[in-house]
């Protein structure tokens, strides 16, 4: 499985994934073409990253990358393309970068899946391991691609792993694998709930007896499944008290096993705001127990923890009003649990390319605890229609991200908190929740501090 030398390979996409597939593939001597829908006047500083001797198609996907051994696709791009189904049926190989990286590492991987919360678990884990002292590198949907890590000498890899990635694995088996929790998302690309959730359960479906299942015992949608599985289950819960697994108990965080319940931490020590942080703890904890990390490295590291750029990130303090960016609020869920994090009253801006799904919850939430709302973006007057007709009315529709930002520094008052949780992607004004988050960051920073 990871000899690619004189084999025909073609990489779809020129993003992150792509480049890392190619250059990875071009190492191990296969042929790479390498193709990307954009024109090459779009593709110029990538171009400059690439080793000599890989074939480049430009400005779309014509046949000659389906007359291939295997085709890489970039997880951006689904696999529903004409041209991918076509080649498909001639018999040739898909698969993405992730089952790439799983075919060319021998080393077990830890991966992380969910709607949300996965960026905060995934790096938490890759500290608690690194308070251990194992080499255990992380990537995979956050940073660094995979597949750039799959030959590492490593204890092991902790990868996020989003269902977009999940659409193109075959033989990908993690030896711990977390899911922390499912909501509606992406239902634009994956057509239904169902699909989006059978997408997700891909990650465990490979596991042997040997690995381990770390589920969420208060999700409807994945607690069912600790019956079904092969691998050994570890449950996590922040609302029940369980026989095994990680729960609290107390008000400490406890590891329950063999009738034994071992104190790990303090709930209290946690940094982070929001009981959503609190469940992404517990999983936290839970793949660690999986594999065995010493109890104080987890609370240590747990105790230790900030928290990710972009998620419920303090900015600053202006004339006694918190600021915080929430840009990875990109779904009606993770926006609903940004806000239930506060207690303060409430500035929300929100908005952004709306990505569908049910958002009765995001707008009941919105009315109980917002005092206003600043809405931008595609989703503006979808959001403004729906939160009238709701009967809330205390709204202003910003043009852009800096009248939004000016906005709420002329509305919040001291005391209260600026939350910016678009619930929607960054595609209509930005590359991506990155480049947004900074933006907001940016004009926070800008602002006059009387
Ligand atoms: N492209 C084509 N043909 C098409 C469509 C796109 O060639 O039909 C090209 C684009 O012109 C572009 C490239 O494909 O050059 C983009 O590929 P991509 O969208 O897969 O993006 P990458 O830069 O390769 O980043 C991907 C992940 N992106 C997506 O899943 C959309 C990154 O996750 C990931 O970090 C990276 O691989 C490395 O693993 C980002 C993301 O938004 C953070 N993920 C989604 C999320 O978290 O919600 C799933």
């Amino acid at each position: 499985m990871r000899d690619f030398a004189d084999r025909s390979v073609a990489v779809l996409g020129m993003g992150r994934s792509g480049l890392a597939a190619a250059k990875v593939l071009h190492e191990l001597g296969a042929h790479v073409y390498l193709s990307d829908s954009r024109p090459a006047s779009e593709l110029q500083p990538v171009l400059a990253q690439l080793p000599a001797g890989v074939e480049l198609e430009m400005g779309g996907h014509t046949q000659s990358c389906a007359m291939v051994d295997l085709i890489v696709v970039s997880p951006g791009i689904p696999r529903t393309l004409p041209i991918l189904q076509a080649a498909e049926a001639d018999g040739v190989e898909l698969i993405g970068e992730v089952e790439l990286a799983y075919r060319l590492t021998s080393t077990n991987l830890v991966a992380i899946t969910g709607t949300n919360g996965k960026t905060t678990t995934t790096t938490l884990i890759g500290e608690i391991l690194r308070e251990a002292g194992w080499n255990a590198p992380v990537g995979g949907n956050i940073g660094i691609p995979l597949v750039t890590l799959a030959q590492q000498k490593a204890d092991c890899l902790v990868a996020e792993i989003s269902s977009f990635q999940l659409e193109t694995v075959k033989n990908f088996r993690p030896h711990v694998g977390v899911w922390l929790n499912f909501s509606d998302d992406h239902l634009n690309r994956h057509g239904t709930r169902e699909a989006y959730w059978g997408l997700k359960k891909q990650l465990f479906t490979r596991q042997r007896e040997d690995d381990y299942a770390v589920l969420n015992a208060d999700d409807p949608a994945i607690a069912p499944l600790a019956n079904e599985m092969a691998a050994q289950v570890v449950l996590f819960s922040r609302l029940s008290t369980l026989t095994r697994g990680i729960c609290l108990a107390e008000e400490q965080i406890v590891w329950k096993y063999a009738s034994r319940t071992v104190p790990l931490l303090p709930a209290s020590n946690i940094q982070l705001r929001g009981e959503h942080n609190l469940e992404n703890c517990l999983a936290a904890a839970a793949a660690a127990v999986a594999l065995g990390v010493p109890i104080w490295a987890i609370a240590r590291a747990i105790t230790n923890f900030q928290g990710v750029e972009h998620r419920i990130e303090p900015v600053r303090t202006i004339a006694g009003v918190q600021w915080f960016n929430d840009s990875k609020g990109t779904n009606y869920d993770s926006t609903i649990k940004a806000i239930l994090a506060f207690s303060e009253p409430l500035v929300l801006i929100a908005g952004g390319r709306d990505k569908g799904g049910a958002i009765s919850p995001l707008i009941e939430t919105i009315c109980r605890k917002v005092e206003h709302t600043i809405l931008t973006g595609e989703a503006a007057p979808y959001f403004d229609r729906v939160l009238r007709a709701a009967g809330y009315e205390t709204i202003t529709l910003a043009f852009d991200l800096a009248s939004a930002v000016s906005t709420a520094h002329a509305i919040a008052k001291p005391g209260g908190v600026v939350l910016f949780s678009p619930a929607c992607t960054s595609f209509d004004m930005f590359s991506n929740f990155e480049e947004r988050g900074t933006n907001f960051k940016a004009l926070v920073r800008e602002l006059a501090d009387g």
